[in-house]
């Protein structure tokens, strides 16, 4: 237990008139009603000082065993943190755990894992922002299918018969995976501090050994993710699942300052020195006819994936690095049509699922992220099944 605290920086002060006072939690998001010695305590700990200096401080009015307890209180909601505690980012812990997985409480000190983290961000992409709903939707999703609940008692055949699912098996029975939540994100941040948070939250998991898994949002989120990744792996190479190159500066230019957007950001993911190669699988479409193309892209369109033993793979090195990124417009319209940016042509589900099987095994995944699934252009829930899906399968294949 850390032993100097101060008072969070987040909070907003509002006395009532019978004498209480309410704090509003801006980060955190949540309102307290507290007495006025609380709030005195408060206003005297903007300066650290010792805990038992606060425990001391409210003996003067209650028992030794209140005290304890309402500096603990103070503790967990946040309104007291330690001293060193960065607040510029704030994970909003879910009520259960996505496919009932544990709630990571503790990302700096918990076991490696594969950790879950939502982020709801949808202004890389100017005309449609809906996308930052699918994390929200997403749990509710899979609280209406069942699947919130005994991860450990699915038959994963439901995903498909011919893979192998051991790796998931074991890692739900070693509790190797977990939900940390969502990143909680103000609607009027400008994209420049919403690519920080992401940024600080893969960080945390980076460094803590972890293998994120993280839920977008648009595209534009996989940019902080990877600048955060290549602070941990001197050299690594993605694979890309997606209709599209992302490489669109012609369109829209970047501009000096100004985070990239869903449609260019991979032109600063190829920009890193750690990032060796890009594969980009399943690109197709007009906007792809004159494709200008970086030396460290490895392209593979979307006609080399056909089915029936004619599939073209790309050869990937598997003593390097993966970082995973996953369009859901990587599949057909048909298929996935909730989507902002939907493109003709493509795999359906069970031609990506054979792809996935034949493709990821060797490969050490050591992140991924399941980008611009838009919710409110989906059609009975297809979308939704196929992004549940691929969480589960593509959690199969992580390392
Ligand atoms: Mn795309």
């Amino acid at each position: 237990m850390t032993s100097t605290l101060r008072t969070s920086r987040c909070l907003d002060f509002a006395p009532r008139s019978n004498g209480q006072v309410e704090i509003t939690h801006r980060l955190v998001g949540k309102k307290y009603l507290v007495g006025q010695h609380i709030s005195d305590l408060l206003a005297a700990w903007q300066q650290p000082r010792s805990r038992q200096d606060a425990v001391d401080n409210l003996q003067a009015r209650c028992t030794p065993d209140e005290a304890q307890r309402t500096v603990r209180f103070l503790e967990e909601k946040s309104l007291l943190v330690a001293e060193d505690h960065d607040e510029t980012f704030f994970v909003q812990a879910p009520r259960q755990g996505l496919f009932g997985m544990p709630i990571l409480a503790r990302p700096r000190t918990a076991a490696p894992a594969a950790v879950f983290c939502g982020l709801p961000y949808g202004h890389g992409n100017a005309e449609d922002i809906n996308c930052r709903n699918f994390p929200s939707h997403l749990r509710h999703f899979l609280q209406t299918a069942n699947l919130m609940r005994d991860p450990e008692t699915l038959d994963f055949g439901f995903l498909d018969r011919a893979t192998n699912f051991g790796p998931l098996r074991q890692r739900l029975a070693q509790g190797r995976c977990c939900d940390w939540g969502d990143l909680r994100l103000g609607l009027n941040e400008s994209s420049e501090v919403v690519h920080e948070k992401i940024y600080k939250a893969a960080r945390t998991l980076f460094d803590a050994g972890h293998t994120p898994f993280f839920l977008g949002g648009d595209h534009s989120v996989t940019w902080p993710i990877v600048r955060a990744c290549a602070e941990t792996y001197p050299a690594f190479q993605i694979v890309q699942f997606d209709a599209h190159i992302d490489v669109y500066d012609g369109v829209a230019p970047l501009t000096a300052g100004e985070p990239p957007h869903h449609g260019n950001f991979m032109s600063c993911c190829l920009a890193l020195s750690a990032v060796t190669v890009v594969h980009q699988l399943g690109i197709r479409g007009v906007v792809n006819s004159r494709p200008h193309k970086h030396p460290k892209q490895r392209i593979t369109w979307a006609s080399d994936l056909a089915t029936n033993g004619a599939m073209v793979l790309p050869e990937i090195d598997p003593a390097l690095p993966v970082y995973l990124t996953f369009d859901i417009d990587f599949l057909a319209p048909h298929a996935a049509p909730g989507t902002a940016t939907p493109v003709t042509g493509g795999p359906g589900y069970t031609q990506t699922v054979e792809l996935l099987r034949r493709l990821l095994p060797p490969l050490n995944i050591i992140g991924a992220d399941l980008v611009e699934v838009n919710p409110q252009r989906d059609k009975d829930h297809l979308t939704m099944q196929v992004a549940a899906n691929l969480l589960l399968t593509l959690l199969n294949f992580l390392a």
